[in-house]
């Protein structure tokens, strides 16, 4: 489920949440294996706007069998039936939402982007994944750190004992190279939903991960 992982929200569709259900359908009939709802940065909806929008893109994975995670929101999470978290170094304590997500039934994905921080993921057996990046420069997200680069990515793939998923301004020309590293996966918000032939670009991007893994 790791693969081919699109992340997004209204804020990476111009604001436009029926072109986010849109652009995520499209997605969902073309091979992705997993959704995060990441309604975050500039432009996103806030309040009810945000969880009736989480209500919808929850019904579409269900329809298409996809497992629908939430980033950094326990309790969005909850109401909406999501099957994973994502949480970030700078979100709510991991210790804390390990303990809540196992009792919710949520699986944790959390973010690693230095080697000090992998060591740390390394002693939490309740981790499903790490995610790592960007591995290039993104342009959807405003306070990414540093770009990691392959050989970045590559040695934190090899001290990880979680799988690791790939994620920052990966691209159809960048993606072979990122599938040498050993990732279980790979995420993309902007090479998806900023495509314009958004199932094109969906099946070349999960076909990678077919091929490459
Ligand atoms: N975390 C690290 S980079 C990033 C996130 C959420 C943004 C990835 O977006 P893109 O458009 O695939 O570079
Ligand atoms: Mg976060």
């Amino acid at each position: 489920m790791l693969k081919a992982y699109l992340v997004g929200g209204s804020q990476d569709t111009q604001g436009r949440p029926d072109q986010l259900l849109a652009k995520v359908e499209l997605a969902l009939q073309n091979g992705i294996t997993m959704f995060q709802y990441r309604e975050k940065g500039p432009g996103a909806l806030t309040g009810a706007a945000r969880v009736q929008l989480g209500h919808r893109l929850r019904a579409l994975c269900r329809q298409y069998d996809c497992p629908f995670v939430v980033d950094d929101d326990l309790a969005l999470a909850s109401e909406l039936g999501a099957d994973g978290i994502h949480v970030g170094q700078r979100d709510q304590g991991i210790e804390a939402v390990l303990t809540a997500a196992q009792a919710a039934g949520l699986f944790v994905g959390y973010s690693c982007a230095t080697a000090a921080q992998v060591a740390r993921a390394n002693q939490l057996a309740g981790v499903a994944y790490v995610g790592s990046g960007p591995v290039f420069p993104t342009i959807s997200k405003a306070d990414a750190d540093p770009a990691l680069g392959v050989a970045g990515l590559a040695a934190l793939v090899a001290q990880s004992r979680h799988p690791v998923v790939a994620i920052g301004g990966l691209n159809a020309t960048n993606l072979a190279t990122v599938w040498t590293t050993g990732v279980a996966g790979t995420a993309v918000i902007s090479l998806v939903l900023g495509a314009h032939d958004v199932a094109k670009v969906t099946r070349q991007f999960a076909n990678y991960a077919k091929i490459k893994s």
